[in-house]
């Protein structure tokens, strides 16, 4: 599709406009900015030139990626139904396959534990790792199109996300295979760059009709649907324009783009997540790569807070317009970080483990759920190169939001920096700088420098099956960040080696995946028992896709996906039966 009526597409500065005219009246002085003299005569500098172009979606994907990959179906798959001998769980999920007439281990069951009714069994995904269909019914490029095809080594395996899942058409077919599994809630993301291919400006109509189908998919087969409106996948434009999150202009581009969401899909749609990850998307996505964006000379490690800063305040005004569009709606931005262990019990230890809450949770669910400003320790840090929050903005920020939602994967250890946390603070050159927290994945000597619990793929060196944690993860955040309830936004694991596999019915038996989530469900249960309002799990993922800068070749999916195309074929792996069936067994009937 072509949108030819282009708003003006600012690829480059536009103030400069303005000293290009001063300069035409003024020829006397060749010193101001933007003018250069010849022979003797001030003119303009052609480096400030500056011009309106009308761009077409299809130029920007010149401009910024060039060719993308197409898959072989490039049309919405209708669903078929899911062959029953598929839904047959493996033999020792829930019975086991001893020959009949033999003794068999004891199942055990706490009589004690349930979930309500209500509880969403859920999986999660997110647009840029599932979709494909990149260039597809007017979709703009977006950050990440532009870094993996252009930028060298940017993913390990040089994959992009041209085609991935191909979810985009085939989501019809993946909806009804998580019906057919028992699962009653689905979060997805909405792509910004399908509704807006420039970021801002004209809505495509074509965006809104593939979200408005998906939607209406989850409903027919009885499962709920839950959006976030950014996992990552920043409009390219808005990155070249004014920085993406390092402009506050971001603040009313995201809001708006909310209020186009809301109001097209709030009929449909009571839950919302505002931004995915604040603190990964600030931390690790920002500096961009050197090179290919333009350049705000913001220091590097100073990014990140200007980023945190935009985000809250886009998700706080994005949270108010919400509510007031889609009133009988939960909302709330998606929290992420392990657990945090002290690694022993000194003081020093214990400091260390609260600056690392205050730099990764607390630096937004304390303005949010507590005081509308950051903790003090991230204050000390940014007073230098920040504005403080005005008491309006803290107004806003305060109470943004109707839940806890936490990215909940695993846990680690803290502990004070060799340094001693003193003098890391006072040396901006030290790596651990401005956090300095350190951290490990082992227990200390006294308890045999065993790991926190058995590693995910090596490739996911940050993920260990880690759920005994989790019960006291989730006191944590009820008495730190008080809310009406917790949602487990995500959690999953690597099954390490999968990618490695080449049998399709090794790969189906993914023994600790499926221990990961036995034991996690079970860790729900005892903090509900503890009367720990938990009301949704959201299983990362649901098929195999994506991960970001790592490819393919890290495997999160409870479905395995055979990539080569046309195939494409989606196989429950043993994971997905042991999730369910520690549902199936524990609900409230
Ligand atoms: C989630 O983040 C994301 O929301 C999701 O898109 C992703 O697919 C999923 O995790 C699985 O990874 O490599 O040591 O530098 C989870 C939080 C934060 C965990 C960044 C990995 C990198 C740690 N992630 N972190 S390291």
């Amino acid at each position: 599709m072509r949108i030819s009526k282009v708003h003006k597409a600012l690829l480059f500065a536009t103030s400069a406009r303005h000293v290009i005219a001063q300069n035409y009246t003024n020829a006397s002085t060749s010193t101001e900015p933007g003018s250069t003299t010849v022979n003797g005569t001030a003119v303009a500098n052609p480096s400030a030139f500056v011009t309106n172009l009308q761009v077409s979606v299809d130029d920007l994907w010149d401009f910024f990626v060039g060719p993308v990959d197409v898959a072989n179906t490039t049309t919405t798959v209708q669903a078929t139904p899911v062959p029953s001998n598929d839904l047959i769980p493996p033999p020792y999920i829930g019975n086991y396959g001893f020959p009949p007439g033999r003794q068999v281990p004891m199942v055990t069951k706490n009589e004690s534990w349930s979930f309500p009714k209500a509880f969403h069994l859920g999986v999660a995904g997110a647009a840029f790792q599932i979709e494909g269909a990149a260039r597809a019914e007017g979709k703009g490029p977006s950050t990440w199109d532009v870094n993996m095809h252009r930028v060298p080594g940017f993913a390990l395996d040089n994959s992009t996300g041209d085609i991935t899942d191909n979810n985009y058409y085939m989501y019809k077919q993946d909806i009804a295979r998580l019906a057919a599994m028992g699962i009653n809630a689905y979060s997805f993301s909405i792509a910004w760059t399908r509704l807006f291919p420039f970021g801002s400006g004209p809505v495509n109509e074509l965006g809104i009709a593939h979200y408005n189908d998906v939607i209406d998919t989850c409903i027919q087969y009885n499962i709920t649907p839950m959006a976030t409106l950014y996992h990552w996948d920043m409009p390219a434009l808005l990155q070249n324009k004014y920085g993406g999150w390092l402009g506050e202009e971001i603040v009313e581009d995201f809001t708006e783009y909310a209020r186009v969401a809301y109001s097209r899909f709030g009929d449909r749609v009571k839950h919302w997540f505002t931004i995915n990850e604040p603190i990964v998307i600030c931390t690790s996505q920002y500096p961009m790569p050197e090179g290919y964006w333009r350049n705000f000379s913001i220091p590097d490690i100073q990014q990140q807070f200007v980023c945190g800063r935009n985000i809250l305040l886009a998700h706080a005004q994005a949270y108010r317009l919400g509510k007031s569009i889609v009133p009988d709606s939960s909302i709330a931005f998606k929290n992420n970080g392990g657990y945090k262990v002290p690694l022993t019990n000194s003081s020093a230890d214990a400091e260390a483990v609260q600056r690392a809450w205050d730099f990764n949770e607390g630096w937004f669910a304390d303005p949010v759920y507590l005081t509308g400003d950051w903790p003090s320790t991230v204050n000390d840090y940014v007073s230098s190169f920040l504005p403080p929050f005005t008491s309006q903005q803290k107004e806003v920020i305060l109470g943004s939001s109707d839940l806890f939602a936490h990215d909940a994967y695993t846990a680690q250890f803290y502990m004070v920096p060799d340094a001693g946390i003193e003098s890391c603070v006072a040396n901006s050159s030290n790596p651990l700088y401005p956090s300095c927290a350190n951290s490990t994945y082992t227990y200390g000597p006294a308890q045999g420098n065993w790991a926190i619990g058995p590693s995910a793929d090596a490739r996911a060196p940050w993920l260990h099956r880690a759920t005994d944690w989790f019960p006291a993860f989730m006191s944590y955040i009820n008495t730190t960040w008080p809310s009406p309830s917790i949602q487990i936004t995500e959690f999953g694991f690597a099954e390490p080696f999968e990618s490695s596999k080449t049998l399709l019915q090794d790969i189906l038996w993914d023994p600790i995946r499926a221990s990961y989530y036995h034991d996690y469900m079970e860790a729900i249960l005892i903090s509900l028992s503890e009367g720990i309002n938990i009301t949704a799990a959201l299983a990362w993922s649901f098929v195999d896709n994506l991960e970001w800068n790592s490819g393919f070749s890290i495997r999160f999916g409870m479905q395995y996906v055979n990539f080569t195309e046309p195939s494409l074929e989606r196989h429950y792996k043993a994971s997905f039966f042991e999730y369910t069936n520690m549902y199936k067994m524990y609900v409230e009937q």
